[in-house]
């Protein structure tokens, strides 16, 4: 069972502080104090829609100007939104183990751009970017920040559930050089992530010392997978969570609080 006492942080910090490669996982939760709505908390819900409803392949070739509509309200809902000091903490602690030769890897399941704010470098969006777009037709990627989407979009997705949804034409989406529409560059549900995302994560978790899991409730896979599959490989992992995750199990540690709160205070620590 995981400490989560004084003595718990002090034994985290030593084993910290010894490591040569460190991973980090982060969800969610990573960027709730910067005001971004999690996923399965009341903020998770938009209209009377679940994330999962509208984040999948399904609901965009059902209706892809709701599905931008839901993806429009997000972007315009984050694009102020600024690092928190667990962002910050994060970075920090790659520079140290960085500049010291160290092997520091950030998975990050959130599609938002605080972790790059904060100054992070070696981030693998598991889930891709809220900021990039791809071409449903050519498959080009590329990064997109105009608020709203498109001019057809102003205005659009209040999340009250009683508000009067306008249905959005094809020539309202917007779309690529080539004529193709443009989807968020997102992995949906039921899509398969990036094997270059895959092999990089693989690559994290092979051979490192530890693990830290911010912020996720740890239900989504395959990066929920990642934390078990270190564990079978030996990595000691600490969770950092406002409650346990479905992987707590398998932690050694389990700081509970806010990651803003806790994570300054956990990796204020020079590598060995
Ligand atoms: C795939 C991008 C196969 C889009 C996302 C049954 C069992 C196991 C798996 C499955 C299953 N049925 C289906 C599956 C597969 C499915 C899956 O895992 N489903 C789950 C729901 C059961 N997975 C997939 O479909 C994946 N693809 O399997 O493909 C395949 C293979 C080959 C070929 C074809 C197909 C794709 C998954 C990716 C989906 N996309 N996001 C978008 O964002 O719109 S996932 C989405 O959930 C977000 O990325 C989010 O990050 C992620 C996980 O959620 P969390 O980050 O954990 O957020 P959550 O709200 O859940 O939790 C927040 C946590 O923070 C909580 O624990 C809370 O306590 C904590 N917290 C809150 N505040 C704070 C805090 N902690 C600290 N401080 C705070 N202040
Ligand atoms: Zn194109």
């Amino acid at each position: 069972m995981a400490m989560t006492s004084e003595s718990g942080r002090l034994d985290f910090q030593s084993k910290l502080r010894s490591s040569r490669k460190i991973t980090v996982l982060t969800g969610a939760g990573v960027s709730a104090e910067s005001g971004i709505a999690t996923f399965r908390r009341a903020g998770g819900f938009w209209r009377r829609y679940q994330a999962q409803d509208l984040a999948s392949p399904e609901a965009w070739a059902r209706d892809p100007g709701l599905v931008w509509e839901f993806y429009n309200h997000r972007r315009t809902a984050s694009c102020n939104a600024m690092p928190n000091p667990a962002h910050r903490a994060i970075a920090t602690l790659e520079a140290r183990w960085r500049k010291a030769g160290g092997t520091f890897t950030l998975l990050t399941q959130n599609i938002d751009d605080l972790h790059e704010q904060a100054g992070s470098q070696s981030i693998v969006h598991l889930h891709g970017s809220i900021w990039h777009v791809r071409c449903v037709a050519c498959g080009e990627v590329t990064p997109n920040r105009n608020i709203p989407i498109t001019p057809a979009f102003a205005g659009s997705g209040s999340p009250d559930p009683a508000f009067r949804a306008r249905h959005f034409a094809e020539t309202d989406l917007p779309h690529c050089a080539c004529g193709g529409v443009l989807r968020p560059h997102v992995v949906w549900f039921g899509e398969a992530l990036e094997s270059k995302h895959l092999i990089a994560a693989a690559d994290a978790v092979n051979g490192c010392d530890v693990m830290l899991v911010v912020g996720t409730s740890a239900v989504v896979h395959p990066a929920a997978g990642f934390v078990t599959l270190a564990k079978r490989h030996g990595t000691n992992i600490a969770e950092v969570n406002i409650e346990a995750s479905a992987v707590n199990d398998v932690c050694d540690w389990f700081f509970e609080g806010k990651a803003g709160d806790m994570l300054p205070l956990l990796l204020d620590i020079e590598p060995a």
